[in-house]
């Protein structure tokens, strides 16, 4: 029982506690060209709720779209929102005019709040709905911009007496499947996951030091570089650009202690790494796609660290499955987080014995609550949350990835998991990058294509083909070969870094 009180505002729990506690001089927030205490943001935050208020009309519940970089004004502003009791939709930096107005027409906003170098495509977007009717520029040092009306708001704001269940996020989930559907987070869920998969399994400290590259829009970056560092005073590093490189050069200086990133990068730092100096790292987190364990043994081997993988999903908030470093076991997720249940079933909705593959259901203190969506009775039955992950849970209770349960591919009658001839493939010294799907065939209906991005140097040849091919086989059982090979320059990916495998499936269709 996690026994929050039945009023709560999680801005309050989350930058007011640590200036009442003690650590207003404590630093709260760090990027390349700014450093502020918990004291300095907490005054940010009220001055930007009282221009909220004040200037935009803001009342509780009203909603807000947030469009930024990753940055200490965009988490001043999320929490000024929050302590008003407003709703944040935050949006992915990279969206596009068309997905920005999808958002906005979903979640009915009418105010926007965007960094000014994000204020083209923003624009656009007045055009193509009727809804947006003020747009607020942070930076760029006009009279009209948010830093202007700051400086002559006043820097005290009580906090909006919100419900501990007041909806206070809308999570928008990628959209690149088809259209975007927003899932309502609760002001106590935003402590939930905290005191649940970052207390309980992460275990940060007050001296950590957190960097990561997942955009605050994404929950898993919100939770990883936001909150977990809020709710134990810890500092967190943020970069407008975390890709492998930025955080390759950012890590020796800047010293941080808790690495939140997805495999690709992981993997990427490797290749890239020479002999720059992780040493200040003692926890790495990976989550957003499931952790080849080729990745996770050449970590290990090149720092020691043994990296631990989780599964959240905008729905649930956060992490759900994962497991300590001292309790995970390489190449499995982990399993259920603290204060969650897990279990896997089968077509009819029954739980599958260990060992047999089936979907993953989860149920805990957060869950999926689609805004005005009928999508939502698909993936709530029965009060557990069922995931489109295929997973097989061993004897011990460990949960172990397939892949998504439309990443199957069925091969003259075989099961095969497109995820797991990738992750073998990525072992293979020649490979890269690597996605799998299934292709269209008329003797087998469908045969396994692997995409291959290979290594700087490496010449993709007929010869090569085949000694990949022979390498699945001697690593996997032989029907998972890849009877198709194809080398490319790079895969389809989202902005998170996630493999687009449906765009590689329709290229595989043609
Ligand atoms: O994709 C994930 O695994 C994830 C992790 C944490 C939070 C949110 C998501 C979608």
């Amino acid at each position: 029982r996690l026994g929050y009180p039945e009023r709560l505002n999680c801005a309050s729990e989350l930058i007011d506690r640590n200036v009442a506690e003690g650590r207003g001089d404590k630093l709260a927030l760090v990027s390349p060209d700014e450093r502020w205490t918990y004291a300095e943001l907490a005054e940010k935050v009220n001055r930007i709720a009282n221009v909220l208020v004040a200037d935009f009309g803001l009342v509780p519940g009203n909603r807000v779209l947030l469009r930024f970089p990753n940055t200490p004004m965009m988490t001043a502003v999320y929490f000024a929102v929050l302590k008003a009791g407003g709703v944040v939709v935050a949006t992915m930096p990279l969206l596009r005019a068309k997905e920005l107005a999808a958002i906005t027409d979903k979640a009915e906003l009418s105010l926007a709040i965007c960094d000014h170098r994000l204020a083209e495509e923003m624009e656009l977007t007045r055009g193509r709905t009727d809804r947006l009717k003020t747009i607020v520029y942070a930076g760029g040092g006009t009279e009209e911009a948010l830093e202007t009306r700051m400086a002559s708001a006043s820097a005290e704001f009580a906090p909006c007496d919100t419900a501990a269940e007041d909806v206070c996020l809308l999570g928008f989930t990628s959209g690149t499947t088809g259209e975007p559907k927003a899932t309502m987070h609760f002001h106590r869920d935003m402590l939930t996951i905290c005191d649940c998969y970052s207390a309980k399994v992460l275990c940060p400290r007050e001296d950590d030091v957190f960097i990561g590259s997942p955009p605050l829009a994404f929950t898993f970056g919100l939770g990883g570089l936001v909150l977990f560092p809020f709710r134990v005073g810890a500092t967190a590093i943020l970069l407008e650009r975390a890709g492998p490189d930025e955080l390759l050069a950012a890590i020796p200086q800047m010293r941080p202690t808790v690495l939140f990133t997805a495999p690709t990068a992981y993997r990427a730092i490797l290749a890239r790494k020479g002999d720059a100096d992780l040493s200040s790292l003692r926890k790495c987190v990976s989550a957003g796609e499931a952790l080849p364990k080729a990745i996770w043994d050449d970590w290990f081997a090149a720092t020691g660290i043994r990296i631990m993988d989780g599964i959240g999903a905008t729905e649930l908030l956060h992490i759900f499955i994962a497991a300590r470093e001292d309790e995970l076991r390489p190449g499995a997720t982990g399993k259920p987080v603290p204060g969650y249940e897990a279990k896997v079933i089968g077509p009819d909705g029954a739980e599958v014995p260990d060992g047999t593959p089936g979907r993953l259901a989860v149920r805990g203190p957060t869950g999926c609550r689609y805004l005005a969506d009928d999508r939502q009775a698909n993936y709530v039955v029965d009060g557990w949350n069922v995931t489109g992950d295929t997973y097989i849970r061993d004897a011990d209770g460990y949960f172990w990835y397939q892949a998504r349960s439309d990443d199957m591919i069925i091969s003259a009658g075989y099961n095969i998991a497109g995820p797991e001839v990738e992750g073998t493939m990525l072992a293979h010294p020649a490979v890269a990058e690597c996605g799998v799907v299934g292709a269209p065939d008329p003797e087998r209906g469908r045969i396994v294509k692997a995409y291959v991005v290979l290594k700087p140097g490496v010449t993709g040849d007929a010869a090569l083909i085949k000694e990949l091919q022979d390498y699945i086989k001697a690593e996997l059982a032989p029907y998972k070969y890849p009877r198709a090979v194809e080398f490319v320059d790079k895969l389809p990916r989202t902005e998170t870094g996630k493999l687009q495998r449906f765009a590689l499936r329709e290229i595989a269709s043609h």
